[in-house]
């Protein structure tokens, strides 16, 4: 008998390989990963509703293993690859970011799983950016860097023929995974030997780092991977207080009671040696591109949570403020106008919640046929729980690329994004994440309603 495997612990085994490839390379990652875990345990420690809170949501046990990663593909052909691959790993495409506008070329889509039980198992995520080298000016360089890229061959012979075996039988055997995760971890390694000489990395480099990070290799490397931390303030402290090189603020919203989408931080880029080809000799130089996140997440926001956050977000850079102040109060002044609790949230409408029967609801019997979800919160027994955001954000992403380009400037690209591009190399469309955190919000009320009702009988 030779059974498949799941994907959700194909996708597990592939995150846990990700993790130890990345730590053995990068042993910063390492120390990071150190720092996260002291962080989360104090925090849950110091905060039993937190600990309580993590488990109604069904996120407790996921926490300590949860992460996202970066890679970066240089052709149609590279992403729909990966989008082969990660789907075979249970990873869909979920929504589109536009980098160019802030000065990086790039689009970018995260492939993630979309159920609810699939990212209780495994939320693993991987924020894949496509290179857009029609934005480079110089077409010598242009055309130079896309023979690269369309010479290069990023999988090898063997991990082809085990996904093809995938997708003919609808899952991995047992006895291919081991082989499978460890050809799909190849893909991702780094590669400390270019597959271009110096000069010519030189000048990809002084296009665009980016154009360099992409084609100048013989794959799409991992560039970070992203523990989950639960005080991120804490743990931006502690690398600080340990000299490691940190951005120098925290991306996203300000810290909060109630903490809504995604907080991120880094350690900047290292820089290493790289060995690049020179006739039959090897000439030295190196490359910056490899480094390490950490990110505190919070809720899902609505359309209108996200519409509000977005003009929050904006009136803390237009630095309409008095000078002299710094981006944390910058950040808190404009986001006053951003209820902190969650009934405020809920009944605005400005986030996602999955709703939930309580103890008490359990044993409940409902006094009256026609009640509905406002009597059964009021009642007790029915609870709201915030669901976690589980994508990206654009405005954090390019300031993340940003801190990890050097001094590249952060002029942006005069061009629109180009979703339907995004989506022609994928051969489907991304999905909406916000369909999904309302498909699971829905579902949970489906779910009460049939509950409610079959007391009545
Ligand atoms: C991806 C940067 C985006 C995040 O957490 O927003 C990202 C990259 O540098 O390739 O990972
Ligand atoms: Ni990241």
């Amino acid at each position: 008998m030779n059974r498949f495997v799941t994907t959700d612990s194909l996708r597990g085994l592939f995150a846990a390989g990700m993790s130890d490839m990345y730590r053995q390379e990068v042993p910063l990652y390492g120390t990071l990963l150190d720092i996260v875990a002291h962080v989360n345990a104090t925090v849950l420690r110091n905060d039993p509703a937190l600990d309580q809170s993590l488990a109604d949501a069904g996120e407790r046990a996921r926490l300590d293993l949860e992460r996202h990663g970066a890679v970066r593909v240089g052709t149609a052909a590279e992403l729909a690859l990966l989008a082969r691959i990660f789907a075979v790993l249970g990873m869909y495409p979920v929504g589109y970011y536009d980098l160019a506008a802030a000065g990086v070329p790039v689009h970018s889509t995260a492939f993630r799983p979309v159920d609810e039980a699939a990212l209780r198992a495994c939320p693993f995520r991987i924020f894949t950016s496509l290179l857009r080298l029609e934005l480079i000016e110089d077409p010598a360089l242009r055309a130079q860097a896309q023979k690269v890229l369309e010479g290069r061959r990023i999988i090898s012979a063997r991990g082809l023929a085990l996904l093809e075996n995938a997708e003919r039988n609808g899952g991995v055997a047992e006895s291919d995974a081991p082989e499978f995760i460890a050809e799909v971890l190849a893909i991702f390694r780094w590669h400390s030997e270019a597959i271009v000489d110096i000069e010519t990395y030189r000048r990809m480099h002084a296009a665009h780092r980016l154009v360099a990070d992409v084609a100048a290799f013989q794959g799409p490397h991992i560039n970070h991977l992203t523990p989950r931390v639960l005080d991120i303030d804490a743990a931006q402290a502690e690398m600080l207080r340990r000299g490691i090189d940190a951005k120098d603020y925290i991306e996203g919203p300000p810290r909060r009671m109630e903490a809504i989408l995604l907080r991120q931080t880094s350690f900047k880029a290292l820089e290493e040696v790289i060995s690049f080809p020179d006739g039959a000799a090897m000439q030295r130089g190196t490359h910056t591109a490899r480094f390490g996140e950490i990110e505190q997440r919070g809720m899902a926001l609505t359309p209108e949570g996200r519409t509000l956050y977005d003009a929050c977000l904006h009136k803390a850079r237009a630095g309409e403020h008095p000078a002299g102040h710094d981006h944390d109060a910058r950040l808190r002044d404009a986001f006053r106008d951003f209820p902190d609790d969650l009934q405020a949230l809920r009944q605005q409408r400005l986030a996602y919640f999955r709703y939930a029967l309580t103890q008490k609801g359990k044993a409940a019997r409902p006094l009256a046929a026609g009640t509905t979800l406002p009597d059964w919160l009021a009642a007790g027994w029915v609870q709201a729980i915030p669901i976690t955001y589980e994508d990206f954000l654009p405005i954090s992403a390019a300031g993340i690329f940003r801190s990890n380009l050097g001094s590249a400037s952060s002029q942006g690209y005069d061009s629109q994004g180009s979703r339907a591009e995004l989506e022609a190399a994928l051969g489907r469309k991304v999905i909406d994440p916000f369909e999904l955190y309302e498909t699971i919000q829905e579902k949970s009320l489906e779910g009460l309603a049939v509950h409610f009702a079959a007391m009545l009988v």
